[in-house]
Formats: structure tokens, sequence, C-alpha cells
């Protein structure tokens, strides 16, 4: 593997545009009824977290109460993109003092991630703010934006080098992403390209989302192109939708960051053993197991059967569950006339891909709703 310095010359230039909404303090009412509403990202700011965007530097954290000497399992490559399908990075278990002396030192080799689990990591997930008390002292999460207590699932800490990618995932639960210190950017991947994102599980296969292989997943830039993007800074809260798949890159230097996993289902939606947020809802489980079933039924005919039956099972899958007319409300927004842009209200104005996925999601809920009368 090259040097770090040589890995990190390699890398694409990076935009610094964005085209995520931003909302200033949003009442929480209004928060429920607009934006999660619409299960549309937005990076909420001005929200009276605390203090901690302003003292969470890596040597703020290593002089708290109990934190330096906490063990904790870290993700360790020196490769700067982490990829969990091909898992080139190992697990070390390190005092936390030590992982932030790491991240803070420019010359070490490695890149280095924390995504912090529970205490007892087979039975429960991480709950940061219990099992480091001394946070609590400068952090205040906005638990006013996930309704009630009984939502919220987890609270993670994440401490990242710079320059670190975190592969593309989804997880299954909403999210508040609560930037610390440092920058990053994020990519969040619409709900309607997942089939573009050549998923393992949760995780993309697809390692560089900035040079992707286009003859491995041609698909991956119909994603790619639809893709938000946000750069975060100290203090800003991003809400990401369950089924938003996205790609973290640390910018400049080290980032810390800890973000709080809710439920946007009804508590029995979801399994019980769960310990990430990632696990996909009951009724998704189980349909997904169905089609594996019926994967292996076709693959016993001939190909030109497989193809016919493929088509056919795509297009009902399509029609009944209401993806043929969110299409078509993107294909109609896509078009850009005066009629397709004053599909954009007031609550769901938008800039570009922000316009058009707000204004489809908009029209799919509006022909769900038709559809359920
Ligand atoms: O900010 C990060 O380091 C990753 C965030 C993330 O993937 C998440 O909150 O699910």
């Amino acid at each position: 593997m090259a040097p770090k310095s040589a890995v990190l010359a390699r890398q694409p230039a990076r935009t610094s545009g964005t085209n995520v909404r931003r909302v200033h303090r949003p009442l929480p009412a209004d928060f429920k009824n607009t934006i999660a509403a619409q299960r549309v990202p937005a990076v909420i700011s001005g929200l009276d977290i605390g203090q901690a965007p302003w003292t969470w530097t890596p040597s703020y954290l290593a002089s708290l109460d109990g934190v330096p000497e906490k063990l904790v399992s870290v993700h360790v490559s020196r490769d700067p993109k982490l990829d969990f399908v091909r898992k080139n990075f190992k697990y070390v278990v390190m005092p936390f003092g030590e992982l932030l002396a790491k991240v803070n030192d420019a010359s070490d080799d490695n890149f280095y991630y924390l995504r912090s689990i529970g205490e007892n990591p087979r039975k429960e997930p991480a709950h940061a703010l219990l099992q480091f008390p001394s946070f609590a002292r400068d952090l205040k999460l906005p638990s006013e934006f996930w309704g009630s207590e009984d939502n919220y699932f987890s609270a993670v800490v994440r401490v990242s080098s710079g320059d670190l990618q975190l592969w593309t995932h989804y997880d299954a639960m909403d999210n508040m992403l609560i930037q610390l210190h440092g920058e990053k950017r994020v990519l969040l991947f619409p709900p309607s390209v997942s089939g573009d994102l050549y998923l393992e599980g949760s995780s993309s296969v697809v390692r560089d989302v900035d040079d992707h292989d286009r003859e491995s997943f041609p698909r991956f830039a119909r994603a790619r192109k639809a893709a938000l993007e946000v750069i975060l800074q100290p203090g800003d809260v991003l809400y990401i939708p369950a089924l938003w798949a996205h790609h973290v890159t640390a910018l400049h230097g080290p980032s810390i960051a800890l973000n709080v996993f809710f439920r946007h289902l009804p508590t029995s939606g979801y399994p019980s053993k769960d310990l990430y947020g990632n696990a996909d809802p009951i009724a998704a489980a189980s349909a997904l197991k169905s089609i594996n079933s019926a994967i292996e039924s076709l693959k016993e005919l001939p190909l030109d059967y497989r193809v016919f039956y493929a088509g056919v099972a795509a297009a009902r899958l399509e029609s009944e569950l209401g993806v043929e007319s969110a299409r078509r409300a993107l294909a109609t927004v896509n078009d850009d006339t005066p009629k397709s842009r004053g599909m954009n209200s007031r609550a769901t104005k938008g800039t570009g891909v922000v316009g058009t996925v707000l204004s489809a999601l908009a029209c799919l809920l509006i022909t769900r709703r038709a559809s359920r009368k």
C-alpha cells in the first residue's frame, strides 16, 4: 500500500456545492409536518445543542473524565476508502484516548474510524450519552425532533481521520447526524435509486463514488446523478430519513460527530434484534426473502424464460407498489415545463435535484393517499 500522502494526492477534487435544503431552528411541529412528512434530508441549523460544536476537539474529548481509558473498537485501514463488502480494514480495540491522539496526528499512515457500539455489543445498541456520561456536560440531544422518547433507538459517537471515506450504506431508521468537530461531505441517494447502488445487504459494492468503475457498475452513474450533496460544519444537524443511502467523507482533518437513530414506523414494524439501526423492517425482510426464493425457482428455467418472468415480476412490483407513479412524476418534473415548475409548492421548494426529488415524493404521497381512499 502506498504511503498516506500519496493516497491523498490521488483523490479526486471535491465539489463544494450543496443541494440539501437548510432550515434554521424550525419548530418541531413544522419539522414533523413538512420535512419529516416529505421524507427528504435537510440540514437543521441554529439548534441549542450545547457547547459541544465549539469545545469538542480530539484533545478536549481526551481530557474528559472517563473518556481516554475507555476501550473502543476501531476500523483501521491503510486505505482511506473503507469498504465493508471487501473488508479492507481491521477492527482494533484501543483506549479512546489513543484513537483521539492518532486521528490528530497527520503523520500517522493509517486511517481510523470509530462507530461506537453498545456496552454489551451483542445485546444492546450504542447509547453514547450513558456510556460516556461526561459528554452530556457539553451536548444536548435535539430530542424534540423525534416526537416521543419511545421513538429513540440509539446514540452513536463517530470519530474519523481526515480524508477517510465511509462506504455507501443505508439505515432502516431515521437519523439525526450531529456534526461536532471538523467538516464532512455527505452524499445522499434517494430511495428511488436503490436499484442502481449495487447493494449487498445494507452496503454498496461501489467503492469509489467520484470515479466509479463504469464497466462493472453501469447503473451507478444514474444514482450518482440523483445524489444530493452537503458539507456539514460543527453545529449542523443533518436529518437523514430511513433508506436514504449515504456516503461520508471527512474533509481537511479529523471529524467528530454523534448521531441518533429513531423510529419512523411503529416499534412492532422493526425486528427486535437490531443492534445497529440497519436491519430491514419486518415486512421488507420477509418480502426480500420471498424474492430470493422466487429467484431460486426461476433459475431452474432457460434464460429466455427467466428474462420474461423477471420482466413480468418487475412490472408487477412497480405498478402495485406505486413506483410507476413516482417515476412518472419524476419524469414530468424533469421536463421543467412551467407547469411542472409550479409543482414546487412553498413547502417542497428546492433547487435542481432537490426540487425534483421533493416534487416526486410529494406526488407519490398524493398518489398513495388518493389510492387509499
Ligand atoms: O458521519 C459519519 O461518520 C457517518 C454517519 C453515518 O453513516 C450515519 O449516521 O449513519
